[in-house]
């Protein structure tokens, strides 16, 4: 399942990217519809999940909810929902978004004790007046809502964190590849996109501290006459270029899902030169017409992509170094 293999850019070739370094590749096939592309390899057990609801004739909406939903409820994965890696206090703290082709949006930041804050998020965007609830707030409505209250931090996590606090030095590293966030898009046989993006966040974390993860504009958005983007690795450099909206208006602005993902890469690298060096910061990006881009900073970013012509698979990013 986790096979590694060079990503052909679907569409990259149509036209010469800016930063492009991809020579000499055959261009596949157009994708048709309906397509889904989520972040890391966890993404391969949440795109079979959105599947389900995409193939057959399904909402976008109902399959990045179904597909982020995956990670979140496996106490294997660290880095979201149970099991998600604590802050240095010890107290697991969930972040996530959600948004639909009306611009409809929900998020919840610094929400503790419930398994799905995806699902919270999709509450606060259908039941409230509102877009954004945190902390204490948001864990309020979720239980009004009927979520259950759990205790998200398991044994193995506890004992992670409990090692760190050995020296606690605070040091996100690239691509530890069980710390890290789902963030999918969709589109479905209606051409309607959608996206999702669900966290526990960086690991060890301020307490109270909130990423990019659940801010529409820097770890999600969706245009539905454009596309849709989505972020993962150090938030902090995702919401400084607002990131996901950037890749949505470079797509406005005629580039391909792939250089759009690039061109955002590169503003990182324009902002931070030296400490881009030593971050990783990945984007997925995916177009009305099925076209899909994925770029990050360093090597390794891996993502699963699935639609008729192929069916789930997972593949590494091209990277900026
Ligand atoms: C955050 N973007 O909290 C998330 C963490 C992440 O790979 O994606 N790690 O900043």
């Amino acid at each position: 399942m986790t096979t590694r293999r060079k990503f052909i850019q679907i569409g990259t070739l149509a036209s010469l990217a800016p930063i492009s370094r991809i020579f000499g590749m055959k261009r596949p096939p157009m994708p048709s519809k309906p397509v889904v592309i989520s972040t890391w390899n966890f993404g391969h057990g949440a795109n079979a999940e959105a599947w389900k609801i995409l193939s057959t004739n399904g909402r976008a909406l109902d399959a990045v909810e179904a597909g982020a939903r995956v990670p979140e409820g496996d106490p294997k994965e660290s880095s979201v929902g149970l099991g998600g890696l604590p802050d240095r206090d010890g107290r697991v703290t969930l972040d996530s978004c959600i948004m639909d082709e009306y611009a409809n949006c929900g998020a919840v930041a610094c929400l503790e004790h419930i398994v799905h804050p995806v699902s919270v998020a999709r509450k606060v965007m259908e039941k409230t007046p509102h877009v954004f609830l945190v902390g204490d707030g948001a864990l309020k409505f979720a239980l009004e809502q009927g979520f259950k209250k759990e205790k998200l931090l398991t044994a193995e996590s506890e004992k992670a964190w409990k090692d760190w606090l050995k020296t606690a030095q605070y040091k996100p590293v690239a691509n530890i590849e069980n710390h890290d966030t789902i963030g999918i898009v969709a589109l479905d046989v209606n051409q309607n996109l959608s996206g999702a993006c669900t966290t526990s966040g960086m690991a060890y974390k301020m307490h109270g501290r909130v990423g990019d993860s659940p801010i529409i504009g820097a770890a999600l958005f969706v245009d539905n006459e454009i596309g849709a983007a989505t972020s993962t690795g150090v938030g902090e450099e995702v919401i400084r270029i607002v990131g996901s909206h950037l890749v949505v208006e470079l797509m406005r602005q005629g580039n391909t899902p792939q250089q759009a993902c690039e061109l955002a890469v590169a503003r990182i690298v324009k902002n931070q030169p030296k400490k881009s060096k030593e971050i990783q910061v990945g984007f997925l990006a995916l177009n009305k017409n099925g076209e899909t881009g994925a770029y990050a900073l360093q090597k390794g970013f891996t993502y699963a992509l699935y639609s008729n012509e192929i069916p789930n698979k997972i593949f590494e990013a091209k990277s900026y170094y």
